[in-house]
């Protein structure tokens, strides 16, 4: 059966959870579409992370690959469209390292960016479908979601493996997020964990989809 990696992240910064990987958790197994999803969690620090996804895409190559991750403030679930050669972390990795206008990739002939390969629309249709707003965000940042996309997408693209579809799901904060914020502090806007859990769901039925 056709294979479905799906990552999410350890809880960082002062979030006390990540609800990416509350999601990738509770998919884990499942078989949607006809393809068996495989959940890993990944490090918030970008070369464990690199290290991590190359050992995941190379143990099982996976048919496909859906990347997870929290955006603290954004409203909606987003499909990011692209990752970029950047690092400039604005907070600390879990290692307690920052990079400033740091390549993500420091090989010769690295590209600037990657676009994702996931069917965008399609999975905005599906969400629309399912009663989930959601939409395209044209940056993943700089930190450490961005990198991991960028790698797996160099990967792919380096073992001739370019026709893998491979993408990141930002998720807004859940409730555990948004209630760990100080009373001085700006309130995130949050969505419950089923509902972010359901998101990821949808987004992996609509790629299992795409594969048969
Ligand atoms: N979000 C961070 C890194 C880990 C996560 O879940 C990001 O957006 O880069």
């Amino acid at each position: 059966m056709p294979t479905l990696l799906l990552t999410g992240f350890e809880p960082f910064h002062t979030h006390p959870v990540n609800p990416s990987a509350e999601a990738a958790d509770a998919l884990d197994g499942l078989e949607l579409g006809g393809v068996r999803v495989r959940s890993a969690l990944l490090p918030v620090e970008p070369h464990a992370a690199a290290q991590a996804l190359r050992g995941l895409l190379a143990t099982h190559p996976p048919d496909a690959v859906l990347l997870s991750g929290l955006a603290a403030g954004r409203p909606q679930v987003t499909l990011e469209r692209v990752a970029v050669n950047v690092m400039d972390f604005r907070i600390p990795d879990n290692a307690g390292r920052t990079y400033r206008d740091a390549p993500a990739c420091a090989e010769a002939g690295a590209p600037t960016a990657y676009l994702s390969t996931l069917p965008l629309r399609p999975i905005l249709a599906a969400w629309r479908e399912a009663g989930i707003p959601g939409d395209i965000s044209n940056t993943a940042g700089l930190y450490v979601c961005n990198f991991v996309l960028y790698h797996a997408l160099h990967h792919l693209a380096q073992q001739g493996r370019a026709h893998v579809p491979c993408g990141f799901l930002h998720v807004p904060a859940n409730a555990a997020v948004a209630l760990a914020v100080p009373e001085d502090r700006p309130a995130l806007p949050y969505l419950p964990q089923r509902e972010i859990t359901r998101a990821v769901r949808v987004a992996a039925e609509v790629l299992a989809g795409h594969l048969s």
